[in-house]
């Protein structure tokens, strides 16, 4: 360990006015340090919540998976992007599909997401869900999203809609959706996986899935307002608790 007093000051000095033994002064400057680094940093892991308004800018830095732009041979159904993410103290799922401009004015799609939701591998239990994206884009400035969670035997469990959605003159690619953690069956933290298949109406074949093969795996967790304390507190605690012990060894 380095002489505590050649150690740098904070601005203000705010070091040499701790009171107290230096080494006691630098770990307690070294823990500010930390706190302050987390409290500039908290800007940036702070994007907007996710709000389902058919605005898309709350997309980004979200977690998303792209998918080929030429893998189907209608535009209408072909995705591109395929997001999810959650927001601070809300147990909603909340989840972004974007495709390829169609062709034809106002051509609507219907994505199915499939989630298991007891993170098994297998789509088909009794309690896992899957969330219906019914996107209708119109060419009058605005669109129809209808949101649907059924249960595993097809049936409706709630559903929503509203202009979620591009209108044709904004591209007609993009949609948002979120569905609550109760109706699907989850609790935050639990891993769950789920995957996205695009057909052009609820019965029509499916034209293209994203991912490819597989799905994605994670744990929906509504991320706290200062989740990006807990490291420096930890440390701060960690630091107390030596500082505690140099006394208590003489040190002072
Ligand atoms: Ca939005
Ligand atoms: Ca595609
Ligand atoms: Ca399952």
């Amino acid at each position: 360990m380095g002489e505590p007093d050649q150690l740098r000051d904070l601005p203000g000095g705010v070091m040499s006015r701790l009171p107290g033994h230096p080494l006691g002064r630098a770990l307690a400057a070294a823990l500010l340090a930390i706190v302050v680094a987390g409290a500039q940093a908290a800007p940036a892991l702070a994007a907007g919540p996710i709000a389902v308004d058919g605005q898309f800018g709350d997309w980004e830095g979200q977690a998303c998976l792209g998918d080929s732009a030429t893998d189907d041979s209608s535009p209408a159904t072909n995705i591109v992007r395929f997001c999810w993410g959650t927001n601070a103290g809300d147990p909603t799922l909340y989840f972004e599909l974007v495709r390829v401009t169609p062709q034809i004015n106002a051509n609507p799609v219907v994505y199915r997401i499939y989630v298991d939701t007891n993170n098994n591998g297998r789509y088909t239990d009794a309690t896992d869900r899957q969330v219906m994206v019914e996107y209708q884009p119109k060419n009058n400035g605005t669109s129809t999203v209808q949101v649907t969670v059924l249960d595993a035997g097809g049936s409706a469990l709630g559903s929503a809609s509203g202009d979620w959605g591009d209108s044709f003159e904004e591209g007609a690619t993009r949609c948002e959706a979120g569905a609550g953690f109760a109706a699907l069956g989850i609790t935050a933290g639990t891993p769950i996986r789920f995957y996205v298949t695009a057909s052009s109406t609820k019965g029509a074949a499916v034209e293209d899935r994203v991912p490819d093969n597989g799905d994605v795996q994670t744990a929906p967790v509504p991320i706290l307002g200062l989740g990006w304390l807990l490291p420096p507190l930890a440390a701060l605690a960690a630091g107390a608790a030596l500082w505690s012990r140099a006394r208590r060894a003489g040190w002072r």
